[in-house]
C-alpha cells in the first residue's frame, strides 16, 4: 500500500495558491485557480486536479499567459451579451468577474451569455455551471482547446478535446450537472494513463498513421477521436463555431499553431449561456424545477445514476476525512512550491 497524505480541503487550497503566488501569478489568478484545482481534486476529478499546475507553471513559464493580468469587464450596457476580457490570463479570474453581472440579467432578461476573450484555460467546466445553479439558473458552458482530435472520418488533429457542461438548478439538492469532452475522454486521462505505464481502451485514439492504437504515446503522435462518431465530431465543431468564431477568438487549429505545443495550456474564449427556468415558463402550467425532479426520479428509478452523482459523493468524503494524495503527489507539490517556475525549465 503506497504512502498517502490526508489534508482539509483548506490545506491543500493554501498550497496550491501558495505555488501560484511563487511562480508570479498576481492574487486574483492565483486564488481564482487554486479554487478550481482544488475543487476538481476533492470531486476525485484527477485530470483536471492538481496534475496541471505543472502544465499552468510551464505556460507562465513559456510567456504565454499574462501572470499577473486583471480581467476587465468590457461591455457595460445593459444587453444579453456580458464580455469580459480575461486580458491574456487564466479563465477562471475573469468567470468569476463575470458571473454577477451574468446572474443581474439573466434574471432580467430570461437569457443571458457570457463571452470570456483573451483567456487561457486548462480546467473543468463543472465549476462554472454549478455556480449559476447556486443561483437557481440553467447554464450552459463550452470552448474550444487546440487541435488533437481528428474529425469523424478523418484522420489527423483538427478539432479540440472541446469540453460542454451543463447545469440545472434542484431546490434543496446537489444540480444536475454534466460536464465532459467532445473527444471520447479528455487529454488528460490520455496523459494519466502515459504516466501509470496503461493501456488506453479500444476506440480512443488513432496513430500518427491513422490506425487505431492503445498506445498512449502513439496516441499523443496521433489523434484522439471524437464521442459517438458523426455526432460528437458535429457537437464539437459546433463548438468551435460558437465559442471560438462567434465570440471573435480563436479556433483550435489557430491555438495549436500559436503555441506550437499540446504542452502548455491553450488561449482561446469562452461561452457561458445562462437561462433562468423561472422566467421561461412563465405563464405555463407546471413549476419547472418540480417537472424536472420528476424526470430525474424517473432516470433514477430504473436504476440510472445521474451524471455528478460520482462526483458529489467524493466530494462529500473529502470534506468529511479530507482530501488523499500520494507520496509523489505531495512531493511534486513541496517541488514546485520550493523552486518555482525553475521547476520547468
Ligand atoms: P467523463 O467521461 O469522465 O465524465 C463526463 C460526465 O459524465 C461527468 O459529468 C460524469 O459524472 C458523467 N458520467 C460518467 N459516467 C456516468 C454514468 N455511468 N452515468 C451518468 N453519468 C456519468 O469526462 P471527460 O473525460 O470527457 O472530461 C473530464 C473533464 O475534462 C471535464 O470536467 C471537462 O470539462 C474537462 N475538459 C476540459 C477541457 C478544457 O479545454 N478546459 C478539454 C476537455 C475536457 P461524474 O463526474 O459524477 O462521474
Ligand atoms: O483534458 O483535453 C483536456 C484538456 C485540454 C485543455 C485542458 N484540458
Amino acid at each position: 500500500m503506497p504512502a498517502t497524505t490526508t489534508m482539509p480541503t483548506v490545506t491543500l487550497h493554501e498550497r496550491v495558491e501558495a505555488i501560484f503566488k511563487k511562480a508570479g501569478l498576481n492574487d486574483i489568478q492565483a486564488g481564482a485557480l487554486a479554487r478550481v484545482i482544488v475543487a476538481a481534486e476533492r470531486d476525485a476529478c484527477k485530470s483536471h486536479g492538481i496534475y496541471r499546475i505543472e502544465g499552468a507553471l510551464r505556460t507562465i513559464r513559456a510567456e504565454k499567459v499574462v501572470p499577473d493580468a486583471v480581467p476587465e469587464l468590457v461591455q457595460q450596457d445593459h444587453s444579453a451579451i456580458v464580455r469580459v476580457n480575461a486580458r491574456r490570463g487564466f479563465a477562471n479570474p475573469a468567470f468569476e468577474l463575470g458571473l454577477p453581472v451574468l446572474v443581474e440579467r439573466t434574471r432580467a432578461l430570461g437569457l443571458a451569455a457570457l463571452v470570456i476573450n483573451d483567456c487561457t484555460h486548462f480546467s473543468a467546466l463543472w465549476p462554472e455551471v454549478e455556480a449559476l445553479t447556486g443561483h437557481g439558473l440553467a447554464g450552459l458552458a463550452m470552448c474550444p482547446s487546440y487541435s488533437t482530435v481528428a474529425p469523424a472520418g478523418g484522420n489527423k488533429p483538427l478539432l479540440g478535446t472541446n469540453p460542454m457542461a451543463f447545469g440545472w438548478p434542484r431546490a434543496g439538492r446537489s444540480p444536475y450537472v454534466f460536464d465532459f469532452a467532445t473527444s471520447v475522454a479528455a487529454r488528460g486521462e490520455i496523459e494519466l494513463h502515459r504516466r501509470a505505464g496503461k493501456r488506453l481502451p479500444e476506440g480512443w485514439a488513432i496513430d500518427a498513421e491513422g490506425q487505431p492504437t492503445t498506445d498512449p504515446d502513439a496516441a499523443l503522435a496521433g489523434a484522439m477521436l471524437p464521442f459517438g462518431g458523426h455526432k460528437g465530431s458535429a457537437i464539437s465543431t459546433m463548438i468551435e463555431l460558437l465559442a471560438g468564431v462567434m465570440i471573435g477568438d480563436l479556433i483550435s487549429p489557430q491555438v495549436l499553431d500559436y503555441l506550437g505545443s499540446t504542452t502548455l495550456a491553450p488561449p482561446h474564449g469562452e461561452l457561458v449561456i445562462a437561462f433562468s427556468p423561472e422566467v421561461f415558463a412563465k405563464g405555463r402550467d407546471g413549476n419547472p424545477l418540480e417537472r424536472a425532479e420528476a424526470l430525474f426520479d424517473a432516470i433514477a428509478g430504473q436504476g440510472a445514476r445521474l451524471p455528478s452523482q460520482r462526483r458529489y459523493a467524493a466530494r462529500a468524503r473529502s470534506e468529511m476525512d479530507g482530501i488523499t494524495l500520494t507520496e509523489a503527489e505531495m512531493e511534486q507539490l513541496d517541488r514546485l512550491l520550493a523552486l518555482g517556475l525553475e521547476a520547468v525549465a
